[in-house]
């Protein structure tokens, strides 16, 4: 059994799960118009990535005898711009996510309950690692510069799902 407070802030953290798959669906049909169809697909697969971090809140709450409350996912807003600020975009939206796991994992700290705590924990890592992916794509492309583009693009569309 989780608090009623728990639930509330898991139940939330859903909502920002799908938006994070919302946002980078709306990336990957920007970058699919802009021509770079690698990182269309990059971006698709981390869309779905999301939406399956959104149902392990939403099973683990259920199995805790909790309510799951669905909540309006808000739009997207564009514009994204050229590729680099679309990786730079993405990294910002994870370590703001980043932070509403670790806010999570204060609370379940605080009301001790190693329930929640033991689940958050596999967010914590999964954002280390999406911090890093972020990172590393906004830094290839930096160096990259206009002509090595379409050589990460390249790169990017290697992305399988899981
Ligand atoms: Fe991109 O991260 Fe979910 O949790």
């Amino acid at each position: 059994m989780i608090s009623r407070k728990m639930q509330d802030a898991l139940n939330q953290q859903i909502n920002e799960e799908m938006f994070s798959s919302y946002l980078y669906l709306a990336m990957s049909a920007h970058c699919e118009q802009e021509g770079f169809k690698g990182a269309a697909k990059w971006f698709g697969v981390q869309a779905a990535e999301e939406t399956s971090h959104a149902m392990k809140f939403f099973k683990y709450i259920l199995e805790q005898g909790g309510q799951i409350e669905l909540k309006a996912i808000a739009k997207p807003e564009g514009p994204f711009g050229p590729l680099s600020d679309c990786f730079e975009k993405a990294l910002k939206h994870e370590q703001h996510i980043t932070a509403c796991i670790h806010k999570l994992a204060e609370q379940a700290v605080a009301e001790k309950d190693f329930a929640t705590q033991n689940l958050l924990q596999w967010y914590v890592n999964e954002q280390v690692e999406e911090e890093a992916h972020a990172g590393e794509i906004v830094t290839r492309l930096k160096m990259a510069g206009a002509n090595g583009l379409f050589f990460v693009d390249a790169e990017l569309g290697r992305r399988n799902a899981g």
